[in-house]
């Protein structure tokens, strides 16, 4: 399986855009029955009848694709989000390296596959620039956890974060999502403490989506792995 592929599967699949998969036992080639579509495997068709993609997989694939499928399955898809400069980018390579990279603001998306004890997360780090939030919701299906980042210290933008927020929330394929936010940049003087911001941004009155607010400083990593134990308890790995 060529590397291309294995990237764009798992691009197609955990935007959730492939919705079936079918085994062919007995078949050299892909092959859709009377459509007569056909194509080396593994492939991406596309079912005409219900407009769906489908991965096609032949014997020999069979082992590679199984193992994938799998792993893919225990998979859980986080988009974290917040306004530009929040520190959502720092905060993603501080979970994949346990060191603080050089940013530059990100102009659509980053991601990577964070494994936490036994979870795998597979997190989504979306540019928050005003321009690009309108695009946000390109990200959303199949998202168990949204991480909201919000930057402490700018209390201008408090409200813009909370309008996003609810705006997030409202959108049918976050119905299910659970939300983890962030109160960064805690090492610096006079900021917000995750109290407050909770207050601002009313997260007592959430009562669809299940929430938890902690405090954090990207830069040192402070906080960040009391937010991840927050998300591995919800999803049962103790
Ligand atoms: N003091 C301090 N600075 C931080 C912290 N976290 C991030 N920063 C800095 O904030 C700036 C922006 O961080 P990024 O991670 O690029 O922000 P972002 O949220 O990804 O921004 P966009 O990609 O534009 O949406 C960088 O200079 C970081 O070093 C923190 O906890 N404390
Ligand atoms: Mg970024």
């Amino acid at each position: 399986m060529g590397l291309l592929f294995a990237k764009l599967w798992s691009l197609f699949i955990n935007q959730g855009k492939i919705k079936k998969y079918l085994f062919l036992e007995n078949a050299t080639k892909c092959a859709r029955g009377e459509t007569g579509v056909s194509a080396p495997s593994p492939a991406l068709l596309a079912d005409k009848d219900e407009g769906e993609l489908l991965l096609c997989v032949t014997p020999q694939h069979m082992p590679e694709m199984r193992r994938q499928w799998h792993f893919r399955l225990a998979e859980h898809k986080v988009i974290i989000v917040g306004l530009d400069n929040a520190g959502k980018t720092t905060i993603l390579y501080q979970f994949l390296m346990n060191e603080v990279v050089h940013t530059s603001p990100t102009i659509g998306s980053n991601v990577e596959e964070i494994v936490v004890k036994n979870a795998h997360f597979l997190m989504w780090d979306i540019g928050g620039q005003e321009s690009l939030r309108s695009s946000w919701n390109t990200y959303y299906s199949n998202t168990e956890f949204i991480i909201l980042v919000v930057d402490s210290i700018d209390r201008e933008r408090l409200s813009v974060t909370k309008e996003e927020l609810y705006r997030m929330l409202a959108h049918e394929d976050l119905r299910k999502a659970a939300v983890l936010i962030f109160a960064n940049k805690q090492d610096m003087k006079g900021c917000m403490s995750a109290a407050e911001i909770s207050k601002y941004l009313t997260l007592s009155s959430l009562k669809d989506h299940p929430w938890h607010i902690q405090s954090c400083c990207a830069l040192t990593g402070e906080g960040l792995c009391q937010g991840l134990e927050w998300m591995t308890s919800r999803i049962g790995v103790k």
